[in-house]
């Protein structure tokens, strides 16, 4: 088996896992799958503009968190096996309320992968350095818990590493690939020490949930609906409550305008039951909320002149047609046969959406001194802990668009 199948095999795995986790996730699926029936009704070819039905229905997204640059680097190795690689660099310290991670995404890197199934994971890695949050006592305390800690087991990075090198793993090494990944990222049932969790607590929600805890999991798994307002709509008829808004560009009415980017909103996670160890060494039953249910919708991909109109003057100032941000240079469109305009689809995340989502779920803001001195920390630094290349977005849109044209000048 290759990377492009056990990647598809991943994705289901652990779909079922996060199900079997996070019960209201099951009910997200089937309403975008209700959804997603009703638009391809509703507006034919049109509806698949943006990726096949069969793309958008196994799509999913997952975000994990780890604590340090030797667990992003075997987070690489993990996702290597399945194809996908990692793109971007986002800073969630400069968001409101500031996140202490940076993160990159996971993915597949070429459109033929992406249309194979596109999974992705949004990977967030803690600056335990950076003061405006941590004091040197809690950097060390914390230097001291992830340094001891096992993510993932060596069986699990010698099969990934045989797959990077051999891009073929018998079936029962895939098996048993899946089995040891999917393990991985489930909820432990580990105590949590309450003192440290919650000195963690007071500072960032994500960092207890990072680093209070000694292994990490999927904190969220998010499908792709083609209409999100109807969506919203739809969980809101079935009870539950999602986040008060969409976040990301607006909606745009079918023929007035043009999907860009990316529109996400999610629900807040029932708390989950935890084990806690007190003080005293006695261990009680507790609960925890820090995972959530998301769904995401996605658009055209802009170019960076698009992408600077968007974060400066929003969507408003966009023009309403394909042809026009294609003209205007804005947005990556290739031609198909027929010479029509073809929209290259966003397959990253929004910073700024990131933060919302991370806000409207957690518990606080935490606290944050920003008069304290922050750390370094940008692609070079992560590219140097992945010890991968890290992907620039753009590049691989542009190569996209670039391979399209000449394949289309060369057909007769
Ligand atoms: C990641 C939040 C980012 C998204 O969809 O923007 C994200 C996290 O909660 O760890 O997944
Ligand atoms: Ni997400």
């Amino acid at each position: 088996m290759g990377p492009t199948e056990l990647r598809a095999r991943f994705a289901r795995s652990l779909s079922e896992l996060y199900g079997s986790e996070v019960p209201a996730y099951t009910t997200l699926v089937e309403a975008c799958e209700q959804v997603n029936a009703e638009v391809l009704e509703r507006r034919g070819e049109d509806a698949e503009r943006l990726g096949s039905i069969q793309r958008v229905t196994a799509e999913r997204h997952g975000a994990i968190r780890v604590g340090t640059a030797a667990e992003l680097a075997q987070v690489g190795r993990v996702f290597g096996a399945c194809g996908m690689y990692p793109v971007g660099f986002y800073d969630l310290r400069e968001a409101t309320p500031p996140i202490p991670v940076v993160s990159t995404a996971f993915r597949p890197t070429s459109r033929l992968e992406l249309a194979e199934n596109p999974f992705r994971v949004f990977t967030s890695v803690l600056v335990v350095d950076d003061r405006r949050f941590f004091d040197e006592r809690t950097e060390a305390q914390l230097r001291e818990f992830l340094d001891a800690r096992t993510l993932f087991p060596d069986e699990l990075l010698d099969l990934a590493d045989r797959m990077e090198s051999e891009h073929e793993l018998s079936h029962d090494q895939a098996d048993r690939f899946l089995e040891l990944a999917t393990a991985s990222f489930a909820l432990s049932d580990e105590p949590v020490d309450r003192t440290w969790y919650e000195h963690l607590e007071s500072i960032s929600s994500v960092a207890a949930d990072i680093g209070g805890v000694t292994s990490t999991h999927i904190n969220h798994l998010t499908p792709r609906v083609l209409d999100i307002d109807a969506l919203y709509a739809r969980m809101g008829e079935l009870g539950v409550e999602m986040i008060d808004r969409i976040q990301g560009p607006p909606r745009v009415e079918s023929g007035r305008g043009v999907d860009v980017l990316l529109r996400q909103t999610s629900f807040r996670a029932l708390d989950e039951p935890r084990r806690f160890r007190e003080a005293d060494g006695s261990v009680v039953e507790g609960r925890l909320r820090v995972r959530f249910g998301e769904v995401e919708a996605r658009g055209v991909a802009l170019t960076p002149a698009g992408r600077n109109l968007y974060d400066g003057r929003g969507f408003r100032a966009f023009p309403t047609t394909d042809e026009d941000l294609h003209r205007a240079g804005l947005a990556y469109y290739t031609r198909n046969h027929a010479g029509r305009l073809q929209p290259i689809v966003y397959e990253d995340f929004l910073p700024k959406s990131a933060a919302g989502i991370f806000a409207s779920n957690l518990t606080s803001d935490g606290t944050a001194d920003a008069r304290r001195r922050a750390s370094l920390r940008d692609a070079a630094w992560m590219q140097e802990a992945l010890g991968r290349e890290l992907h620039d977005p753009y590049a691989l849109y542009e190569r996209e668009r670039a391979e399209a044209g000449a394949a289309t000048r060369r057909a007769p």
